[in-house]
């Protein structure tokens, strides 16, 4: 399989979900602040939305959101057991957590990446509105927390590579984290598994 990834975006969760799997697999780096860079040019071809991450299966068949990758590699690696078993409830509540990260924390803690892109009059109201809304979004993380080492309860699931990932940008984002005392552990505790350490390394974000 191969992984196209750009450093610290949501592609990051499919890479640690990958390394979590014990597949083999290749992770090849985007670069988006490079026009030049030939990997952007064949991602802009294979996927027209330009988006990562974009998987390549075995059999040459592709994925490029992130969800179905999470669940095509959980499935493949079924040994593992990083997705409940399918039919369970806890499968679905399994999914239900990974919807809401794609859906609601992605979209509401990314958005605040858009804030530069408006008119520079405007922009403090656009950024207290989206950061009310990513607040939002992050308290009932943190509430959903509680008494719980991972989103599943003492499991890791891709959820919690794709939570890890898209709070991790709210250091970029100037969003504190302080009053978020069940995230803040639970990002150490994320940070501190063998394979999520591996990736953050491999993708340069320890510095
Ligand atoms: N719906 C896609 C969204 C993926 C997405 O938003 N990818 C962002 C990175 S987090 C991206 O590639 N953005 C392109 C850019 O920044 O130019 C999914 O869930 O996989």
């Amino acid at each position: 399989m191969k992984l196209y990834f750009s450093a610290g975006s949501c592609s990051t969760s499919c890479h640690i979900v990958l390394e979590e799997s014990g597949l083999k697999y290749e992770a090849i780096e985007v670069d988006f602040d490079n026009a030049s860079d030939p990997n952007l040019a064949l991602i802009n071809k294979l996927n027209p939305l330009g988006t990562l991450p974009v998987l390549i299966t075995d059999d040459g068949k592709q994925l490029d959101q992130n969800l179905a990758i999470h669940a095509y590699v959980a499935d493949k690696a079924a040994g593992k057991s990083l997705l409940p078993a399918q039919g369970t409830i806890e499968h679905a509540e399994a999914l239900n957590w990974m919807s809401f990260v794609a859906a609601d924390l992605h979209k509401g803690v990314g958005a605040l990446f858009s804030v530069s892109s408006f008119d520079k009059a405007i922009q403090p109201v656009v950024r207290k509105t989206l950061a009310a809304r990513a607040n939002e979004y992050l308290g009932y993380l943190d509430s959903k927390l509680a008494g719980k080492e991972y989103l599943m309860g003492k499991t890791f699931t891709p959820a919690d590579a794709y939570a890890f990932v898209v709070v991790g940008w709210t250091k970029w984002l100037e969003l504190p984290l302080t009053s978020y005392r069940n995230i803040e552990s639970y990002m150490a505790r994320v940070a501190a598994r063998p394979a999520v350490a591996k990736v953050l390394e491999v993708e340069g974000l320890l510095k």
